[in-house]
Formats: C-alpha cells, sequence, structure tokens
C-alpha cells in the first residue's frame, strides 16, 4: 500500500455572485483533484441559500422553491467533477450554505449513482484528521452578533501562521470539547475546518493542529491544502497552495 493523495479545500461558494469560482474546474483544480486519491471539500462549496447563519434556517415555501432550483443548476457542476474525476474519492461536507435536509438529501441520492461521493452531514475522519465546516461550533455568544465576523475580517493574515480571533479559538476549544467527550482527543492530530473564510495553518490547540482553508468570495485569501494519508493513519506533509484573490477573474454566473 502506498500513502494516499489528500486534498481539502473550502467556501468555494459557487453560484454566489461574490465567488472567484464560476465552476470548481477552474484553472487547473481539475487536474490537480485528478492527481488526488482523495478530495474534501469541507463545506460551502455551493451557495444553495444566501445568507444562513445556521442550518436551521427555517425553510419557507418560497427558499425551499429557490433551493431546489438552484440544486438542479449547480449539482450538474458538481456531477461533471464525479465524471471527470472517477478515480478521485470526493466527500462532500455541507456548510450552513449548502447544509439543508433537502439539499442533503438530493446529495445522497447523487451518491447512489456516484461511488466516488460520500456526503457527510457534520463530520469527517480520516486516520488523525479530523473534518467539518466550523459553523456547527460557533459559541451561541457569538451567533447572537449582528455580525459575528465584522472584527475579525479587519485582520490580514498571511500563510503559513496566522493568529486565530477569539471567535475562533472559541470553535477550537468547543471541537475539543467534543472530541473529549467522544474520547479521541489523543488520536486526532489534525484538524480542518472553514467556515470563517480566515485561512489558518497548524495552529496548535491541546496538541491538535488547527487549519482553515479561507474562502473565496471577494479578495478573500483561499487555499487548497494537500497531504499524504499514510498507511497507518497518519496526515502528513501538509501543504498549503494558495489561489490569489484575482487568479480565477471575474465571476458571472
Ligand atoms: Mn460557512
Amino acid at each position: 500500500m502506498e500513502n494516499k493523495k489528500v486534498a481539502i479545500i473550502s467556501d468555494t461558494h459557487i453560484g454566489s455572485e461574490r465567488s472567484r469560482f464560476r465552476y470548481i474546474a477552474l484553472n487547473d483544480t481539475i487536474g490537480l483533484f485528478k492527481s488526488m486519491d482523495t478530495v474534501v471539500l469541507n463545506g460551502d462549496t455551493f451557495t444553495l441559500l444566501g445568507k444562513p447563519s445556521t442550518r436551521s434556517a427555517i425553510l419557507t415555501e418560497a427558499n425551499r422553491e429557490h433551493l431546489q432550483k438552484r440544486m438542479d443548476t449547480l449539482f450538474i457542476e458538481l456531477e461533471r467533477i464525479l465524471r471527470e474525476c472517477p478515480n478521485t474519492h470526493f466527500h462532500y461536507l455541507v456548510g450552513n450554505h449548502d447544509g439543508f435536509p433537502p439539499a442533503y438529501d438530493r446529495l445522497q441520492e447523487l451518491a447512489k449513482h456516484y461511488k466516488n461521493l460520500e456526503p457527510h452531514y457534520e463530520q469527517l475522519i480520516l486516520g488523525d484528521a479530523l473534518f467539518t465546516h466550523g459553523d456547527l461550533n460557533i459559541p451561541p455568544k457569538y451567533l447572537s452578533t449582528r455580525n459575528a465576523f465584522s472584527t475579525d475580517r479587519k485582520r490580514n493574515f498571511s500563510l503559513p501562521g496566522g493568529v486565530p480571533g477569539e471567535m475562533e479559538q472559541a470553535m477550537y476549544q468547543d471541537i475539543c470539547q467534543n472530541m473529549k467527550q467522544a474520547g479521541r482527543l489523543n488520536n486526532i492530530s489534525s484538524v480542518f475546518i472553514g467556515h470563517t473564510h480566515m485561512p489558518v495553518f497548524g495552529y496548535e490547540v491541546e496538541g491538535v493542529r488547527f487549519y482553515n482553508s479561507g474562502g473565496f468570495e471577494g479578495e478573500r485569501v483561499g487555499c487548497i491544502f494537500t497531504g499524504n494519508l499514510t498507511d497507518d493513519g497518519h496526515l502528513k506533509d501538509i501543504v498549503a497552495k494558495i489561489i490569489e484573490p484575482k487568479m480565477l477573474g471575474a465571476p458571472s454566473l
């Protein structure tokens, strides 16, 4: 057995007019995916609904209809990726913009036809790495503020490194707490999240390294992480390929 090559990306927000990804297959992304054994799409790959800060946003008839239409359009793109990369296994984690029960049901339907698609509602563990979008780990006090991200957004992160803000640190603590309760804190070495659109590379909390692939809306810095998953389940050689804000051109979906 050889190491498995893994890529992780989040928050491409395809379908949002501010997204720099009109298609995820732009600019060699599809080539990178083809060269991988496993790709983790770590939430908010598509913007199916505009501004939900939580997945429990009440689905009115109007936005349920809207959701159906968006799914019809945007999941064609997902099918294209699955067809073009038949030897790559895709883990699709949902976020707060694509994590609603009807969308998750549709993903599960799609997974019956495409064996290289595996949807996840909350989290995924591969070896000693845990993947989750991050929206489920925001403490209520931050959700109740008008804009939970407003102060964080002023900071300018650089990769590698970057010191996470107060809300992000609270998210990490929540994730550590959950892992402790599940008895797996000692088995996890790295955690990958998204959601805040702030890239973070290997920030350590309680012996766990946290990674955030940033975001692809507006001028935000986003990256694709790659690493090697060894036979004995260790995700190593983690590197970040930064995707420059202007690289992908203006979206026009
Ligand atoms: Mn999100």
